[in-house]
């Protein structure tokens, strides 16, 4: 063996000595993380890494000099760090780490999760009984098992209509009973989801209330399925532990449901994240739907974007429908009129039949 065999021999020795150090090095890390977030403790420690810096760096004999070992340890550090992290996702409810299979949800025959395409549909806000009554008619009559509709408006300006509360409710049952169709409406305080689950099926939570952490833990707390709809600037992470709030009080029974994010384009309302839904899928165990209505605010490209949910993977995709859309109190812009509803249900429900969906 000549003189470079041999040094490359003591190298590939070397290296797994120094691969087998790092690894032991590793597992002390994650003790340290299992012990950190037990006591919710912050797991960067800027003092301990500095101190353990200058303890390595005072033993250096070289070659490599003070600021090379320095880097190459702030490197180990910041692996360290990223490994805590991931044992922390992993504990996770909503995780596929903590449950690999999906999670079904059913309502009203409609077995949400299970890989086929489900439909949330309705009118933006309640309105009246006769208006609800239409839409819920035309929304059975295409086979749809789930009625939308808003009792409880978070609008962003609040001399806007409000909605009628628990009024809208009540209005919502009697027509979701008449044509046998569970509702989702939205609840936006935590004193109105007792009362309001006398009338509800699903309870929602809109993209304003993602963040209420009062109301996601009143929703954990109840014993009925929650549409979580993603905040206007939340990130898949937040939507995530927005969702986790939820299954930690002991309610795993939930949706969650992309509805655009806030972005610089204004080509539409806000901007469909159409990723999220199989990042979604890959993270969590949950059903995901997409609201196409709010995501475009656009009633002409309703159609295309219901079928790239399908095509992505989503569970279901959600939509707005009005028997007069130009007169409706809330979204007029955006909603579908009768005729329009069933000609996109007769489409999409085509698309979903191609995808085996
Ligand atoms: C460790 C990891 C991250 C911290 O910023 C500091 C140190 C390390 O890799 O040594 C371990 C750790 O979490 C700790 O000692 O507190």
């Amino acid at each position: 063996m000549n003189e470079m065999d041999q040094l490359r021999e003591q190298m590939d020795s070397v290296n797994l000595e120094i691969l087998k150090l790092i690894n032991q090095r590793a597992e002390i890390v994650q003790q340290i993380g299992q012990i950190k977030a037990k006591q919710s403790m912050n797991r960067f420690d800027p003092v301990r890494e500095r101190d353990m810096l200058n303890q390595i760096t005072s033993k250096n004999d070289g070659p490599f000099q003070k600021s090379t070992i320095e880097h190459i340890f702030k490197e180990i550090f910041k692996a360290s760090l990223e490994l805590q992290e991931d044992d922390h996702s992993k504990a996770l409810l909503v995780s596929r780490k903590k449950k690999p299979e999906d999670t079904v949800i059913e309502i009203n025959g409609a077995t949400i999760g299970d890989g086929n395409t489900h439909y949330v549909m309705g009118p933006c806000a309640v309105e009246s009984y006769d208006q609800v009554d239409q839409v819920a008619e035309a929304v059975k009559n295409k086979g749809i098992k789930l009625l939308r509709g808003g009792a409880f408006k978070p609008r962003t300006s609040p001399y806007d209509f409000q909605g009628l509360g628990i009024e809208g409710l009540q209005i919502l049952r009697k027509a979701a009973d008449k044509h046998g169709l569970a509702v989702v409406s939205e609840i936006v305080n935590p004193a109105h989801l007792e009362e309001a689950l006398e009338y509800l099926d699903v309870v929602q939570i809109g993209a304003r209330n993602m963040q209420n952490f009062e109301l996601l833990k009143a929703a954990g707390d109840i014993n009925k399925p929650v549409l979580l709809k993603r905040g206007l600037s939340a990130t898949i992470s937040e939507f995530i532990n927005a969702a986790e709030y939820i299954i930690s009080r002991g309610n795993g029974n939930i949706i969650l449901c992309e509805r655009g994010i806030r972005t610089y384009e204004k080509a539409t309302r806000n901007t469909l994240d159409i990723s999220a839904v199989p990042i979604l899928k890959q993270e969590t165990h949950l059903p995901v739907m997409v609201d196409v209505t709010h995501s475009t605010g656009r009633r002409d490209i309703l159609l295309p974007t219901a079928k790239a949910a399908i095509a992505i993977g989503a569970d279901g995709v959600m939509a707005e429908v009005h028997p007069d859309p130009a007169v409706a109190l809330s979204d007029s812009a955006q909603q579908m009129d009768i005729q329009m509803f069933n000609s996109f249900m007769d489409d999409i429900i085509d698309v979903a039949n191609k995808f085996n969906r």
